[in-house]
């Protein structure tokens, strides 16, 4: 079958819900991957950063492994023996009480806005059905109704109403807009991310989480981190939220926590805000199953032992060093930190960001755009430099050819 069969046969039994590069992947290894054609790629989406330890690396294909044969699924109608494992490990590494498991990021989220009404009604005592979650425009933090409801991107909210309501949106990287409305007493919580992916790789200025935070905590406000992507070593920290020292009071972890293997998502928070959801009042079937326990382990794991925030801070320094000396028209600016950058095109001619992106792809390296015309490079962590230049020089070598 040649590329195009692929493509046809998806096209004819798939809902067509995405517009993917046409390319058609079947192995991958590290940074790598191989089209049907056994042609190799850089692969510079790393699944939107859920391969951050690289594609099937050996120890969390291990652990997937050897778990396979013993035990994937008890539900939480009875105990298994790695939960409590994973549970330690997990809360241990980001230095939190407790642990919530779920599968996807956008039940993560769910979670996380459940746990900060809860906590506002148990704790904060404000009237029933009152709660509300101040969000910023341009989020990203998944695809179900209730998230599209905070959504400000037609794209993610259009023809999907009627809308979960108890949203406050406020603009992005804007500390006075979150003063502005953080005294209505009826506000749980303060859901960001911390550097807004989706949106096109948006670092806030220094010092804005640090704000945030410090209004929050002044109104008894929960603040949020969705680290879904900004985390576990992606922006050259543990958490993004690490270059300013803040700790959230509620932590939304996903994608690389499992390393790209199988759905791994979790909530962190302390006691008096986790305890305040009882038992049979949350959960799900598969979350926290002993295979995703495995693999969550040894992802950790990986991160730790072979230090890629280190290495995201170290290599995300020669990426955009190496592109800002690309002196083109269709550059306006590159930006990020660690392994989550992005560059900022504007049309040459008929020539858009997409068109980069097959020119890369024939050029073996994958990236993608998010809008029109932001093209999102994000690595697995585990790039080497000799990778990151040759990677580079791929990049240059396209842009000098259009
Ligand atoms: C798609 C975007 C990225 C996320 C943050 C929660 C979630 C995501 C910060 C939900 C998921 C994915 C979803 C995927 C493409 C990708 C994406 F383009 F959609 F926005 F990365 F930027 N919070 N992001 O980035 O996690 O439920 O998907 O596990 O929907 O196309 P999920």
């Amino acid at each position: 079958m040649t590329t195009q069969d692929f493509i046809s046969r998806e096209h004819k039994y798939g809902a067509h819900n995405y517009h993917p590069l046409p390319v058609v992947l079947s192995k991958g290894e590290g940074v790598y991957l191989w089209d049907v054609e056994g042609k190799r790629y850089f692969d510079f989406l790393s699944g939107y950063s859920a391969l951050s330890q690289g594609h099937c690396h050996p120890k969390i294909i291990e652990a997937l492994k050897r778990q396979a044969d013993i035990l994937t699924l008890t539900s939480r109608a009875f105990y298994c023996d790695l939960l409590g494992e994973f549970m330690e490990k997990a809360t241990k590494f980001f230095d939190y009480d407790k642990l919530l498991p779920m599968n996807t990021g956008a039940e993560a989220v769910e979670t996380a806005l459940k746990l900060a009404r809860r906590w506002g009604y148990e704790m904060k005592k404000i009237n029933e059905n009152q709660a509300k979650i101040v969000v910023c425009e341009d989020n990203f933090h998944g695809r179900t109704i209730t998230i599209v409801s905070m959504s400000t991107d037609p794209s993610s909210y259009r023809g999907f109403g009627p809308f979960t309501e108890g949203f406050i949106k406020i603009p992005y990287n804007n500390i006075s807009a979150l003063e502005k409305v953080i005294s209505d007493e009826n506000i749980v919580g303060f859901l960001l991310e911390p550097i807004q992916g989706e949106a096109g790789v948006v670092v806030p200025d220094e010092g804005y989480l640090k704000a945030c935070y410090d209004i929050c905590k002044k109104h008894n406000v929960l603040f949020i981190a969705d680290e879904i992507q900004s985390g576990i070593g992606r922006s050259g920290r543990l958490l993004a939220c690490d270059w300013e020292n803040v700790k959230p009071d509620i932590l939304i972890l996903g994608k690389a926590l499992s390393g790209g293997v199988t759905p791994v998502s979790a909530v962190l928070a302390n006691d008096e805000i986790m305890l305040t959801i009882k038992p049979g009042e949350h959960g799900s079937t598969y979350g926290g199953n002993p295979l995703a326990c495995a693999v969550g382990i040894a992802a950790l794991e990986v991160v730790r032992d072979e230090k890629l925030s280190e290495n995201a801070d170290k290599m995300g320094e020669i990426f955009r060093t190496e592109i800002s000396k690309i002196k083109h028209k269709m550059i306006k600016k590159v930006r990020g930190k660690g392994l989550l950058n992005a560059v900022v095109t504007e049309p040459q001619g008929n020539i858009k960001a997409w068109d980069v992106c097959m020119l890369l792809k024939e050029q073996g390296l994958l990236a993608k755009p998010t809008h029109e015309d932001i093209i999102r490079f994000t690595p697995p962590l585990v790039i080497t430099e000799p990778q990151m230049y040759e990677a580079t020089k791929i990049i240059k070598n396209v842009f000098e050819s259009i």
